[in-house]
């Protein structure tokens, strides 16, 4: 009967390959063997242009050998179990296994270490993300050798790439379609999240949109509650929609949230929102990978925008030592598909500092995203020509922070004020014109050359003393700021908050 051939813990990094595959008989024999023995640690490996790989981080149990630790994630996330199987025999198990290759301390985390993995791309069926994440994140994060580990970052080969269609439009398609190109787009959320009626509902739609943004958003929790049937709110928004378009000329949008209870409602929300002349629906997060691939496919064949509310990500995303970083959950929602993906403001009311949060929108919007390990990216990922996304910037931000939202993010996105629309002291359309003289007075003295980032408090200054909505709203929201200390910084540079 196998044993493990090392006895006794270890606290110290011992890297040698103790893979005892070639020898059938010892590798084979029933028992336990370590995971390392079973070939799951392979320092030697060089991973091939179609292999997935992994970086976790991982914090194993007092006494428990990083390597070790290494290997059980790459054996768990693959094919072992924790006893030697002799059915291994009957597959292709050398080049099926995930080999974990690489094991390094975190910088100034005692306790935590890199760990890379590599996985062959038989792994994975064609355009199934929950098939991949049933393997990466399906187990190991709740194996007890381990007292946390997260997926930290992920690089995608081309091959399994192009399985997927990716976003239904893109960037690109949608400025087209939208007719507005040179700046970010301006959106709110529509406040509060619940309990208007339909027809209230309606015209906070069209006082916003009227006001000069873009678009109007439904909140990741309005689905179909007693006091406003999805029905009504689909009528009373498009209502709204057409109306401010016909008054302004421009193309207006609202995110009908089409969040559902199954697949089949959300389909029938889908139709009557396209009936309606919708451009873009929206779904939370919560839906599920097998969901937001369909609603994709549902959107492409129907040329709708598809508006993505991370509803949710903060319970795996937000702790540094544990869960899926925000970063791979960007990566494969890009695969799945959507067009529009919130992905965080680094100065608003929600978790995200500056340089992890442009790493997200690098995701989004490359086509090659190179490593950079200050915006926590740590391996080059070809996007094969997969459409871009739209990173969206929401909440708790208002028009006094346009300079610097400009200035980290730059025209490819969505800044959406909810409160910092709604809440505006003289109304919706007001707190909406505010907003839209704020962004396009800083767009022009960006263009024109001028520092935006140490000037921008003056520019709005200025601009305000012949836009009374707008001097209202940084009169309003002058002392906000919501300065905490980041979650989730990056490990390899020193993190300066924007209040
Ligand atoms: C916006 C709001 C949204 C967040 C979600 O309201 O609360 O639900 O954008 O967060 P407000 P994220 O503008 O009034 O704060 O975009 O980080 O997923």
């Amino acid at each position: 009967m196998n044993l493990p051939i090392e006895t006794g813990l270890q606290s110290t990094i011992s890297t040698a390959a103790t893979d005892i595959t070639a020898d059938a008989k010892k590798r084979y024999s029933a028992g336990v063997l370590k995971y390392r023995q079973m070939g799951y640690w392979q320092p030697d490996y060089v991973p091939t242009d179609t292999d997935t790989i992994c970086l976790f981080r991982i914090t194993p149990q007092e006494g428990v050998d990083p390597v070790e630790a290494a290997a059980a994630v790459a054996g768990e996330s693959s094919t072992a179990t924790w006893t030697v199987v002799w059915t291994d025999r009957l597959t292709a198990c050398d080049s099926y296994r995930a080999k974990a290759y690489k094991v390094e301390a975190v910088p100034g985390r005692p306790g935590e270490y890199f760990a890379w993995v590599a996985y062959d791309l038989i792994l994975f069926e064609e355009g199934s993300i929950s098939n991949m994440t049933a393997s990466l994140i399906g187990n190991v994060f709740s194996f007890k050798p381990l007292k946390a580990a997260r997926l930290e970052d992920i690089r995608i080969p081309v091959a399994y790439v192009k399985t997927f269609q990716g976003p239904p439009t893109g960037l690109v398609v949608e400025r087209e379609r939208l007719d507005k190109f040179g700046r970010p787009l301006l959106g709110a959320t529509t406040k509060p999240k619940l309990g208007l009626s339909g027809r209230n509902y309606g015209r906070v739609v069209y006082e916003g949109l009227k006001g000069g943004l873009d678009f109007m958003k439904d909140d990741e929790n309005i689905n179909s509650q007693p006091f406003m049937h999805w029905r009504d709110r689909f009528l009373y928004v498009m209502d709204a929609v057409n109306k401010a378009s016909a008054a302004t000329g421009e193309v207006k949008g609202s995110y009908l949230n089409i969040t559902a209870g199954t697949m089949e409602a959300m389909y029938e929300r889908a139709e009557f929102a396209k009936e309606l002349g919708s451009v873009i629906v929206m779904v939370d997060l919560v839906i599920g990978w097998t969901a937001i691939q369909s609603m994709a496919v549902w959107c492409r064949k129907n040329d709708m925008l598809m508006h993505m509310h991370r509803a949710g990500h903060g319970t795996y995303t937000r702790q540094k030592n544990h869960g899926v970083s925000f970063r791979v959950i960007a990566k494969w929602l890009r695969l799945a598909g959507c067009d529009h993906l919130h992905t965080g403001t680094a100065v608003g009311k929600l978790e995200g500092d500056p340089l992890t949060v442009q790493g997200y929108y690098n995701v989004c919007r490359d086509s090659y995203t190179k490593q950079d390990l200050p915006r926590g990216l740590f391996f080059d990922q070809d996007w094969a020509d997969l459409k871009k996304v739209m990173p969206v910037a929401s909440g708790g931000i208002h028009a006094g922070q346009m300079h610097q939202l400009i200035d980290l993010f730059g025209d490819d996105v969505v800044l959406q004020f909810g409160g910092g629309t709604i809440g505006h002291p003289a109304g919706i359309q007001a707190g909406a014109v505010a907003n839209r003289v704020a962004l396009e007075c800083m767009v022009k003295a960006r263009n024109e050359g001028r520092d935006i980032k140490n000037e921008g408090p003056q520019i709005l200054q200025d601009a305000a003393k012949f836009c009374t909505p707008l001097k209202q709203a940084l009169e309003t929201w002058k002392d906000v700021s919501f300065n905490y200390a980041s979650t989730d910084s990056s490990d390899y540079t020193a993190q300066p908050s924007v209040a």
